[in-house]
């Protein structure tokens, strides 16, 4: 059991669905020109790191190769599904931005559990939370969706873009800044916790 489970965090799967008939993506995926891409990474919460050299594909050239070929309407919208459950979303004209990656490596090595393995977004002009890590499914849609209900919806902009301080759905980002400050060792535990525990579908 834990080791089929361990084998599912190291095997690239990918399901691709939403207004599109659904199909797998593995292997196919390597056939994608490697990306290499320094980058910052800002967590809504405040913590920021930089320079972080991360590898992987393109999510642009994922989406030109292999799904814009079996689309059959215009899709606008994508939802993005984590293998522990976590879920995202963002309008796919920000994912198809030239730094946007289906990461699979930092540093040079394969992407360790803590950090997403065996594949992750990144997507470094929007807040950390874009960036969901063990992706296991993308749904694209012809429309905007709703994903997160409660409080989480109202921590939970539509775009989140760092520079611009989307981040809440509504009211000044300056002032969430210092709410989430106050917050900020809590909320690195929660998301440390949250990153040891997996679903086994
Ligand atoms: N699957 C999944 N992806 C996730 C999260 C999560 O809990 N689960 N947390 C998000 C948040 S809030 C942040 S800041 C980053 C943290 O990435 P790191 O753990 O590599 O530092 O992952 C994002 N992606
Ligand atoms: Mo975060």
């Amino acid at each position: 059991m834990l080791i089929a489970f361990h084998r599912k965090l190291r095997k690239i799967e990918l399901v691709v669905g939403g207004d599109i008939e659904e199909f797998v993506v593995s292997k196919e995926l390597m056939s994608l020109p490697r990306v290499d891409q320094i980058s910052d990474f800002h967590c809504v919460t405040t913590w920021s790191k930089l320079d972080l050299h991360w590898s992987g594909y393109r999510f642009k050239d994922f989406y030109d190769t292999l799904v814009l070929p079996k689309s059959t309407t215009p899709l606008s919208f994508v939802v993005l599904k984590a293998q522990d459950g976590y879920k995202t979303c963002l309008p796919l004209s920000d994912l198809l931005s030239q730094d946007v990656l289906l990461a699979d490596k930092l540093d040079n090595v394969r992407l360790s559990i803590d950090h997403g393995a065996p594949i992750r977004i990144v997507a470094p002009k929007h807040y950390g939370y874009k960036s969901l890590k063990h992706i296991k499914r993308i749904e694209f849609y012809k429309e905007k969706k709703v994903i997160k209900k409660g409080i989480l919806r109202f921590m939970d902009h539509p775009r989140a873009r760092a520079y611009q301080e989307e981040r809440v759905l509504k009211g000044p980002g300056i002032i969430f800044r210092w709410l989430y400050k106050l917050t900020i060792n809590r909320t690195i535990r929660i998301f440390r916790e949250a990153s040891k525990f997996y679903k086994s579908e």
